[in-house]
C-alpha cells in the first residue's frame, strides 16, 4: 500500500538557517504526499514524551533544550514504505557517517544539532506514536495526489 504515514519534523536549527523549504522540497520531489504540517514551539512536556526513548542517555538534558530552544516544522508525510524511505534520505544520526546527498549528510555536521527528525523505522509503531503525539486526527488531510500513478506503478 501507499498510504504509510510517518512523522518527520524539521528541527529548530533548520528553522532558523532557513531551510524548511529545502527539506519539503527533497520530500515532496521523491513523490511523497504531505498529510499534515504545523509550525509549532514543542515545550518540556511534549519534548519528554516524544524523546522519552532517550531519558536515561547522557545527552537527554541537552536533547530537550535544543529541541524547545525555538520553533518546528512538523509535518505527517505519506507513501509507500515511508518511514524507511524518509530515513534513507535523512542519513545517519552522525553526520560524520552521513552519506553526501542525504539531508544531514548535505545539510549537517553536528551530532546534536542535524536538521531533521524522522520516526526509527526499526522501532515499530513509532510513526504512529509520534504523529498521534503532535497531530489530532482531523488535522490530518486524506487526499488523492494527482500524479500518484506516476509515481507507483
Ligand atoms: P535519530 O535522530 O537519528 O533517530 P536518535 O533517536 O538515536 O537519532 O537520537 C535522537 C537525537 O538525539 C539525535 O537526532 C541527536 C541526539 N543524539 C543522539 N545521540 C547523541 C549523542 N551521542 N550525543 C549527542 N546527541 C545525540
Ligand atoms: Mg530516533
Amino acid at each position: 500500500s501507499h498510504d504509510e504515514r510517518t512523522f518527520v519534523m524539521v528541527k529548530p536549527d533548520g528553522v532558523q538557517r532557513g531551510l524548511i523549504g529545502e527539506i519539503i522540497g527533497r520530500l515532496e520531489e521523491r513523490g511523497l504526499k504531505l498529510a499534515g504540517a504545523k509550525f509549532m514551539q514543542i515545550d518540556e512536556e511534549l519534548a519528554h514524551e516524544h524523546y522519552g526513548e532517550h531519558e536515561d542517555k547522557p545527552f537527554f538534558d541537552g536533547l530537550v533544550e535544543f529541541i524547545t530552544a525555538g520553533p518546528v516544522m512538523a509535518m505527517v508525510w505519506e507513501g509507500a514504505d515511508a518511514t524507511r524511505q524518509v530515513r534513507q534520505m535523512m542519513g545517519t544520526t552522525d553526520p560524520a557517517e552521513a552519506q553526501p546527498g542525504t539531508i544531514r549528510g548535505d545539510l549537517g555536521l553536528d551530532l546534536g544539532q542535524n536538521v531533521i527528525h524522522g520516526s526509527d523505522h526499526e522501532d515499530p509503531g513509532a510513526n504512529e506514536r509520534e504523529i498521534d503525539l503532535f497531530f489530532d486526527e482531523d488535522e490530518l488531510v486524506d487526499w488523492e495526489k494527482s500524479d500518484a500513478e506516476w509515481v507507483y506503478e
